[in-house]
């Protein structure tokens, strides 16, 4: 019999230990974004009173994964916990072989290693930083072969993180199967706003790679949301099951790579996993040299426990109705007073549409780095930059790539705050937007060679 349901959606857990936030002056915040740059990853996180920098890493751990905690076997080889976790991602993830990594570009490093080689093109649904970095850092060349409308902040498309076969066709095409050694594929995608692919897409996906002989490797950093919403949106899934979904994902590709700091609900840890026999053997020989022995792949037997507690609670619907239902509530909020955001709302976040919010300033004065910088100043809210300074700059020209979407990403860490909370967020976002057109761009004053972003410094232009 299934649980009574409530009319609307609220947290399915009651909260047993908080963490109490700091508040500081405007006159406080304006000197510390200065010092840091007007870069967000800069700040220090006492300076912060609403963290929305990131989804990852930041969950709060149930009881019962702080119990797992007290499980850790921390031997150097053979902890309990890897079999355990091994057992978990077999059943949920359905793959046959896997190793752990710190963290997401841990399995990326290893995964690109393996099967890219120098002259490679690699299709996939939008780019992701570390993700690209890795197949440029193997001899890899990225395609982008998402549908057009994932480019458009306004489009309401509820699948935009499709692969376009045609785009993926031309491409195959035009190099050759053979210098294509995989699709990434991922699931809910994040640069374009945290958007899923349909289950029919991924199907037409399968049918295509099968006879090009190309395999489909999952970024399943968020594949168990993107799970919710095919549940939500696609025929024939409202009575299937948020486990069943995520199961008849994983069936339909040959392996991934997964950031467990994001739906598994840890605040550390990820793996790759993989069908193919000859490529776990690689991979379970390369973790060794850049993570630890491949039964820890660099974490903590703990940090293995508290994964698979996670994945099991992840993929209750009372969790992604909860998660899902909050940062929903707050794009209404937004879009309700006005402001640009993305559409549809996604998973993990509200975007907000740069461009839009700060039509005067030039992509190359980095609005939506600005505009970040201003939410601190507000509020003390911490949100990152996803545009022109995140895209970085195309390697052939060497100038910025000036993307289609200019976005500001306000996060939301998983059951970490409360509904009054999106409250506040809105009155401060309208706060700046009610003073927008006093806001200038930035120039770049440092940047670094990889991934610059991260520890880009910036001044703002007066
Ligand atoms: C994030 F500004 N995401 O969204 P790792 N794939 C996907 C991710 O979202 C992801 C990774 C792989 C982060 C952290 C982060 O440009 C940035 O565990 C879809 O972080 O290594 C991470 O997983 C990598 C923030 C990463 C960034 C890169 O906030």
């Amino acid at each position: 019999m299934e649980a009574e349901v409530k009319r609307t959606w609220a947290e399915p857990y009651k909260i047993k230990v908080v963490e109490l936030l700091t508040m500081t002056t405007r006159e406080e915040r304006e000197a510390a974004i200065r010092e840091a740059g007007y870069n967000t990853f800069l700040t220090r996180s006492k300076d912060v009173y609403i963290d929305l920098l990131t989804d990852s890493g930041t969950s709060a751990m149930s009881d019962k994964q702080w119990a797992g905690m007290m499980l850790g076997d921390e031997a150097y080889a053979g902890s309990e916990n890897f079999y355990h976790l091994e057992a978990v991602i077999n059943e949920y993830y359905g793959y046959k072989h896997f190793v752990p990594t710190h963290q997401g570009r841990g399995a990326e490093n290893l995964m690109s290693q393996i099967l890219i080689k120098p002259g490679d093109h690699i299709p996939g649904n939008m780019y992701f930083t570390t993700t690209r970095l890795h197949q440029e850092l193997a001899g890899g060349t990225f395609v982008d072969v998402i549908v057009d409308e994932a480019h458009d902040p306004d489009s309401a498309y509820p699948f935009k993180g499709n692969v376009d076969i045609d785009k993926l066709d031309r491409l195959v095409q035009k190099v050759g199967a053979d210098r294509v050694p995989y699709i990434s594929l991922e699931g809910n995608v994040n640069m374009a706003g945290g958007q899923p692919f349909s289950m029919a897409n991924l199907k037409e996906l399968h049918g295509y790679c099968c006879s090009h002989d190309i395999p489909i490797m999952l970024d399943a950093t968020r594949t168990i949301e993107n799970a919710w919403f095919i549940r939500e949106r696609e025929d024939g899934y409202a009575h299937r099951s948020v486990r069943e979904i995520l199961r008849e994902i994983c069936d339909l590709t040959d392996g991934c790579t997964m950031s467990a700091k994001k739906d598994a609900l840890v605040n550390i840890g990820g793996f790759f996993a993989c069908n193919d026999d000859e490529v776990f053997r690689k991979a379970q020989n390369l973790v060794v040299v850049y993570e630890g022995l491949h039964t820890y792949g660099g974490l903590a037997g703990r940090d293995m426990e508290a994964m698979a507690q996670g994945i099991r609670e992840a993929t209750t619907e009372e969790h992604q109705a909860a998660r899902i239902g909050q940062v929903r509530y707050l794009g209404e909020q937004l879009r309700n007073a006005g402001i640009p955001i993305v559409s549809p709302i996604g998973s993990h976040a509200i975007f907000i549409d740069a461009k839009q919010f700060l039509p005067h300033v030039d992509q190359d004065e980095y609005p939506a780095q600005a505009l970040a910088a201003e939410f601190f100043i507000e509020s003390g809210i911490r949100t990152m930059e996803r545009g022109n300074v995140s895209a970085g700059r195309d390697p052939e020209t060497g100038e910025n790539r000036r993307p289609p979407l200019e976005l500001v990403r306000l996060t939301i860490p998983r059951r970490v705050y409360t509904q009054a909370h999106m409250d506040v967020i809105t009155e401060s976002v309208v706060d700046v937007y009610k003073r927008r057109d006093q806001i200038h761009g930035l120039k770049m004053v440092y940047e670094p060679e990889y991934l610059r972003f991260f520890q880009a410094r910036f001044e703002q232009i007066p």
